[in-house]
């Protein structure tokens, strides 16, 4: 069977600019990925001793991923500028181009404190449109806060057992696997749908005393499994991954949540909704689930700054509209 390669399908599927930034992305992920499966044999493992604007130490893989990808995307002629969770500001490229100016955000390496543990890490990115205001004109931080529904594309990398893509350009979702050999992403999924219904949840549970109410109900009938009002058994997975997590329930249905908590009770949330909790909820919804910030869809808030964090609650549709429905009882 002939194989459908990333760029056969982007020549099919986007705009020549969106195409050549996303070719861009994926490139730059095959760098990352070796640099991940080389571990302690290569120079790249191991803390650095600085933290980044979110107050975590940063490990040589954070800093060499966010190279990676500023170098690689800078090439996409339609990219005006880039925002990283390994940032403090903005990346500017170039002046907004007259038509199709692009914006990229990205989780360079999502999970790292895993890196030393040897467990599935990944590259979280979002494409949105430069402003109708814009072209011509240096591209500047406001023009990143944009609701997520605005996403032009958005798709994750997970450095697992394989390396695979999972992408969104807004009409469906779709799955490549990287072809060592070749170096090809082969594309190996179309018109993913995550199971409406579930019995795997994924919530790091040592945080249980801290949640709000609706949470505590939701899990606790997860537990109470068959004999509760769920009437039948739950799963519980935390890899420490959002894009483990995430690309689990992708897979085979399910949830992730790390939700407001209270211990810190003016933070929504540990996750940062422009480059993790965006991107990844665009895919969950064109994916046919749907995704929750305890308020209202997460991809219809509008964010205030770069680096604004949201409470995280997405997957299965029936399983987050009855999050829903307990967040407004
Ligand atoms: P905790 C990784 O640091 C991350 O940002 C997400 O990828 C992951 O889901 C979460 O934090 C894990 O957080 O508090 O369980 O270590």
């Amino acid at each position: 069977m002939s194989q459908t390669t990333l760029t056969a399908f982007l020549s099919q599927a986007a705009e020549p600019g969106l195409a050549a930034l996303i070719e861009a992305l994926a490139r730059g992920c095959v760098e990352i990925s070796g640099h991940v499966r080389q571990g302690a044999v290569g120079q790249a493992m191991g803390a650095l001793d600085q933290q980044n604007v979110q107050g975590e130490v940063q490990q040589k893989l954070d800093v060499l991923s966010n190279d990676i990808l500023l170098r690689v995307c800078a090439e996409a002629p339609a990219l005006a500028a880039m925002a990283s969770e390994e940032m403090d500001s903005i990346h500017p490229v170039r002046p907004v181009p007259a038509e199709g100016g692009l914006l990229v955000l990205f989780d360079p390496l999502d999970g790292s404190s895993n890196i030393a543990v040897n467990v599935s890490i990944g590259t979280i990115f979002s494409v949105l449109p430069c402003p109708a205001d814009s072209p011509g004109r240096e591209p500047v931080e406001a023009d990143f806060l944009q609701a997520g529904r605005n996403q032009l594309a958005a798709g994750y990398v997970v450095y697992g057992p394989q390396t695979q893509m999972i992408l969104t350009l807004g009409q469906g979702v779709a799955a490549f696997t990287l072809d060592p050999e070749s170096g090809d992403w082969v594309q190996t999924g179309q018109g993913l749908a995550i199971k409406p219904e579930t019995k795997e949840f994924a919530i790091n549970a040592a945080n249980m005393r801290h949640w709000a109410a609706p949470v505590r109900r939701y899990v606790d009938e997860c537990l109470a499994g068959v004999e509760g009002p769920r009437g039948k058994d739950f799963n519980m997975r935390w890899v420490g991954s959002m894009v483990a997590d995430v690309h689990r329930l992708i897979s085979r249905g399910g949830v992730f949540m790390y939700p407001w908590d209270q211990r810190e009770p003016d933070r929504p949330g540990k996750l940062r909704l422009m480059y993790e909790a965006n991107p990844m909820g665009f895919i969950v919804e064109q994916a046919g689930g749907a995704a929750f910030d305890g308020a209202g869809d997460t991809l219809d808030r509008q964010p205030r700054g770069l680096h604004e964090r949201a409470s995280v609650m997405m997957g299965s549709r029936a399983e987050i509209e009855r999050l829903r429905d307990y967040h407004q009882a």
